[in-house]
């Protein structure tokens, strides 16, 4: 059972209709253009820079194709670009001022590089002739070269100096975008240029003419070969990475999994790539290669790798910092994307068959390549639409002082996912420490990975645009975030309560920037310091935030401080209630400072060596007491 399409129409600011809408400038040239590639909306926050793109897209569009989504901050307008892409695959636009909200998106336009997604970012700039700028803030506000600023983490930026090259860069910006490998590109359009008055605007060039780029398939031999060595494999394992997340293509990598009975990982990087209770996908997925699956990497005769991220780093940590023995294949397009500045290529990844191909297209071209009756039937295929029911919450919290009770995260975690399972969950966000088998994914959209650049405050943003892209659809789209990502990010709530995109956050709220409470305990242990201090300079506490009235405040609902788990049980009752007649919910699940051990490694990288059976805990600092 799916919650039901909100009862809330989202929506549009109609402007009233303009007496002059017939296209006069520069900018109104743009505008047409963007209309022209079906751009369906722009996420933005106002700058002078882009008033005339601004005013046509208002007074000449009527804020249609493409609508404007206001946000708050330049970089939820990015996230929720980012969102709205992973859940869709395609992409939508955001406009940014001139060079200073250029410099405030810059960390979500790293996310986005390195998550691969594609996104039309156009920047402002100028004017650019000189003898037209207005004293002082035009001269502040414009910048030579200004797309040198995010030139290491987009595929392609243009700077055009005519209305003519704008329309031109305009298109060749869209078609780059959205061709793998994908990734944000930057077309910054100078001030002067948009305000331009034209007796006739230029032609916009024929869409026709300019069709997608025919995607080359993998080439036979290669296929051939892959094929025989999957076939006569008495150990294969599949790697996925970054691949498509439509129902077709999901159905063909079980396909080619259960022709030649290859073990499959997937991994909580990218989207729900295969079903995770599959029995031929025996660990939970993880952000790393968790030490229970190492063996199938170790004992693998043979690797295919479809577009796997960080694959040599994976390889290495399933063999003990060495290289397995297997043949390794390797298909991704990613190194037509590889630059100096940033290292996201990762490891040098060691391969027997390198393909530079669509990862999909090479699981279509094996499964018509091997022998339609599968090897290695499922043990238990009703297990691929049945996954198994986590085990039960723990019945008893730790201790804490009276009014200060605190969940343990796996609890948390075990209550919402049992909550929502019923709800087709969508689930955009997950936090660190978030126990591995919540992950119970088992079809597409079920997971749309994480933020690709590490970059916290992007959460709040990009499950936004991720609702956007799923309103409507029946599924539950919910994240769950920590609080130190809600904190930096959560002025994104406000539009997707303005603009109505229903949407549930759980915030799982240790009151800490807690990851760093681990490196800090790390440090204390290594260097024989007092690990007692490794909250100082971490805990959100001292007034504690108010994350719920955070979410009031920005007219959403929010729930909580929950502290126990009948009150987190009611709180989601009623969020998947008003979440269905089109709210937008948040949660704050106040948890203990710890990451469920059941994780194992699939979320977190160093655990401290200590007691390897039970939870890591901040018992090192006195949170009975009180504050710490
Ligand atoms: C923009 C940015 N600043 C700082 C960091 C370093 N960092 C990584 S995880 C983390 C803690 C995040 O806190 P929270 O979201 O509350 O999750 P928790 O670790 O408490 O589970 C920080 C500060 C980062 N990755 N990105
Ligand atoms: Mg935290």
């Amino acid at each position: 059972m799916g919650i039901p399409a909100p009862s809330c129409t989202p929506l549009h600011e109609t402007p009233v209709p303009s007496p002059s809408a017939v296209p006069r400038y520069g900018s109104d040239a743009i505008a047409l253009m963007l209309r022209e590639l079906g751009v369906p909306y722009v996420a933005l926050n106002p700058g002078a820079s882009y008033r005339g793109l601004h005013d046509s897209l208002v007074n000449l569009l009527g804020n249609e194709r493409p609508q404007m989504l206001l946000c708050l901050h330049e970089e939820s307008a990015v996230a929720i670009a980012q969102g709205y892409a992973k859940v869709t695959g395609r992409m939508m636009g955001a406009v940014l001022h001139s060079n200073v909200g250029l410099m405030h998106a810059t960390m979500a336009i790293f996310n986005a590089w390195c998550d691969r997604v594609p996104m039309l970012l156009l920047g402002a700039t100028g004017p650019v002739d000189a003898s037209a700028r207005r004293p002082w803030i035009d001269w502040i506000h414009t910048a030579a070269d200004q797309g040198a600023l995010i030139r290491d983490y987009t595929k392609w930026d243009d700077q055009p100096a005519s209305v003519a090259a704008s329309l031109e860069s305009i298109l060749r910006g869209y078609r780059m975008t959205t061709t793998a490998p994908q990734a944000p590109v930057y077309v910054c359009l100078d001030a002067g240029l948009q305000e331009q008055p034209l007796a006739t605007t230029p032609p916009l060039p024929a869409l026709e003419r300019h069709p997608p780029p025919r995607v080359v398939e993998p080439p036979p031999s290669a296929v051939a070969e892959i094929a025989a060595a999957l076939a006569g494999a008495a150990s294969p394992l599949l790697l996925i990475g970054r691949v498509a997340n439509d129902a077709g293509s999901f159905a063909r990598r079980v396909e080619l999994a259960e022709r030649v009975g290859a073990r499959v990982i997937t991994d909580l990087k990218t989207a729900a790539s295969f079903p995770v209770p599959h029995p031929l996908h025996p660990h939970p997925a993880g952000i790393y290669i968790a030490p229970e699956a190492a063996p199938l990497i170790r004992d693998a005769d043979v690797i295919v790798s479809l577009d796997w991220v960080d694959l040599a780093g994976s390889l290495r940590a399933g063999c003990n910092g060495a290289l397995p023995a297997a043949k390794i294949v390797h298909c991704s397009m990613d190194a037509y994307l590889h630059r100096g500045w940033s290292k996201d290529y990762q490891a040098l990844a060691p391969a027997e068959i390198t393909l530079h191909a669509d990862p999909d297209r090479l699981v279509a071209a094996l499964v018509a390549a091997l022998p339609e009756a599968p090897r290695v039937r499922p043990a238990t295929p009703a297990a691929v639409t049945a996954p198994a029911a986590p085990p039960a919450a723990s019945a008893a919290a730790p201790a804490a002082a009276p009014g200060d009770e605190r969940l343990p995260i796996a609890d948390m975690a075990r209550i919402v996912s049992t909550a929502l399972g019923a709800h087709r969950p969508s689930y955009v966000r997950l936090p660190l420490g978030w126990p591995g088998d919540c992950c119970r994914f088992a079809e597409p959209l079920d997971f749309i990975g994480f933020d690709g650049g590490g970059g916290i405050g992007s959460g709040p943003g990009m499950t936004v645009g991720a609702a956007l892209a799923l309103r409507g659809s029946g599924r539950l789209p919910i994240a769950v975030l920590g609080d130190g990502d809600y904190l930096m990010g959560l002025t994104a709530l406000w539009t997707a309560v303005h603009y109505r995109i229903p949407l549930l956050i759980v915030v799982s709220n240790n009151q800490s920037f807690f990851n760093d409470e681990i490196h800090q305990e790390r440090m204390a242990r290594l260097r024989g310091r007092p690990v007692e201090n490794k909250w100082v300079g971490l805990r959100m506490d001292d007034p504690a935030i108010d994350l719920a009235q955070l979410a009031r405040g920005q007219g959403a609902r929010g729930y909580g401080p929950v502290r126990d788990a009948n009150a987190l049980r009611a709180a989601l009752d009623d969020a998947v209630r008003d979440v269905g007649g089109g709210a937008v919910v948040v949660i704050d699940v106040r948890v203990a400072p710890e990451y469920a051990r059941s994780v194992s490694s699939s979320l977190v990288k160093h655990l401290p060596q200590q007691d390897p059976s039970g939870p890591i805990t901040d018992a090192a600092h006195s949170t009975s007491g009180g504050k710490p």
